[in-house]
Order: C-alpha cells, then sequence, then structure tokens
C-alpha cells in the first residue's frame, strides 16, 4: 500500500542533462565544454548528496531495518441518537504517524442496517491479515470476520486513495446501548491528508466529520 515515490527536485535531478552546445575543433572550445560538463556533474553530485543527507535526516533514527516500525492506536466511535435516527463518527478528523502500523477500534452504538451504496463493501480489504474482529461484548471472544452478510452492514471504515485501499465493515450495535467493537490493524506509509468515508446510505452523509473527514499521516 505504501509506495515510495521519489520527490519532484530528486526526479527532476535525474532529467539534468549536458547544456546543449555546438561542435567546435578549436582547444579553447573544447576545454570549456569539458569544463561544463565537470560544472554539470559536481552540480547533480552536490545536490543528490544533498538529497541523501536530508532523506537520513527525515528518516526514523535508529529503526530502519523495518518497514512498520511504530504502533498506535486509534479509537473511533459511532454514536446513535434514538430521537433522530442520525448516526456520526468521532472523531471524523484525526492523525496518524508515518510508516506505523495503527491499531483500529471502532465502537458501533447504532442498532441499524443500512444500505451499501458500493458492492463488495461488505467484505474486508486492506487491513493486516485481511481480517477484521467483532465482539459484541467482553465476556465473549471476538470473531474473525472477513465478510459481513450484505444486509448486515450498519456502516463502513473505508479509504480508497491512489495509496490506500481499506474497506471495513461495521456491523450493528444488539441496541442503543450495548455497542458492538471492530478491531483491525492498518498500515500507514508516507505523509499525506487521506479522506475516509462510510460507504452506506446513512446519517447525515454530507456533513463533514460525521460519516467521511480526513485521516492525516504525520
Ligand atoms: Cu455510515
Amino acid at each position: 500500500m505504501y509506495r515510495n515515490v521519489a520527490p519532484a527536485s530528486f526526479r527532476q535531478v535525474q532529467t539534468v542533462g549536458l547544456p546543449p552546445h555546438s561542435a567546435t575543433t578549436s582547444a579553447s572550445g573544447s576545454k570549456k565544454v569539458v569544463a561544463i560538463i565537470a560544472g554539470v556533474l559536481l552540480i547533480v553530485l552536490v545536490v543528490v548528496a544533498g538529497l541523501e543527507v536530508g532523506n537520513f535526516l527525515g528518516g526514523v533514527p535508529g529503526r530502519a531495518s523495518s518497514p512498520f516500525p511504530l504502533t498506535s492506536y486509534v479509537n473511533l466511535t459511532i454514536h446513535y441518537s434514538p430521537a433522530t435516527g442520525d448516526s456520526w463518527y468521532t472523531p471524523g478528523n484525526f492523525a496518524v504517524p508515518a510508516m506505523s502500523r495503527v491499531v483500529f477500534t471502532i465502537t458501533n452504538y447504532d442498532p441499524s442496517t443500512n444500505y451499501l451504496l458500493v458492492p463488495n463493501d461488505n467484505c474486508v480489504a486492506g487491513t493486516v491479515g485481511g481480517e477484521e474482529f467483532v465482539q459484541v461484548n467482553s465476556s465473549h471472544p471476538p470473531s474473525q470476520v472477513t465478510c459481513l452478510a450484505t444486509t448486515g452492514v450498519s456502516h463502513t471504515f473505508t479509504m480508497y486513495d491512489t495509496l490506500y485501499n481499506l474497506n471495513v465493515p461495521v456491523p450493528p450495535a444488539p441496541n442503543d446501548r450495548t455497542p458492538i467493537t471492530v478491531t483491525f490493524s492498518a498500515t500507514f506509509g508516507s505523509q499525506g491528508t487521506y479522506q475516509w468515508g462510510c460507504m452506506c446510505r446513512c446519517g447525515p452523509m454530507t456533513e463533514p466529520g460525521m460519516m467521511y473527514g480526513n485521516v492525516t499521516v504525520t
């Protein structure tokens, strides 16, 4: 899911060529050409060396051997109002560390199921192990789940992006006072802001931060 894309400045360095020059037979002309070539090579060398130092300093000190050296935790809650039937995630916008494995727990208080807008989004995609763990209450062990019934989805936590393809279906709560929890892990690579959304027809779909929001990888 994480792609190591060279920064634009590095790609520009790679396209630096020799300066255009006309052929010359004079000794001074040849010396000029050699001097120009040497100068360009020196500039390229200095820029590349600078980028390498920058990459080294920007990395995670002492942890270069593992691609996802950090583990962090994000707890999301899906609230439910019996009065209005509205449901919404909190927090809607949140941050995770770059180059990390993130353990998510989604606690859902919504006892209703909702119509899936995207076929197959009843199945888990893009998590570590391709699975999620569903637990109704703490006295029962969590169940390992790869798909819910298409009619058994309350909400989803979904990121479809050029870098991320993550889908986690969330089943309904037993009732509006007894939540159900879904736990899964996902890995995050490069810094950036990515959007998540729920792929059900549910709740206040047009309100930012309720059924969609931003994941900022910092
Ligand atoms: Cu939803």
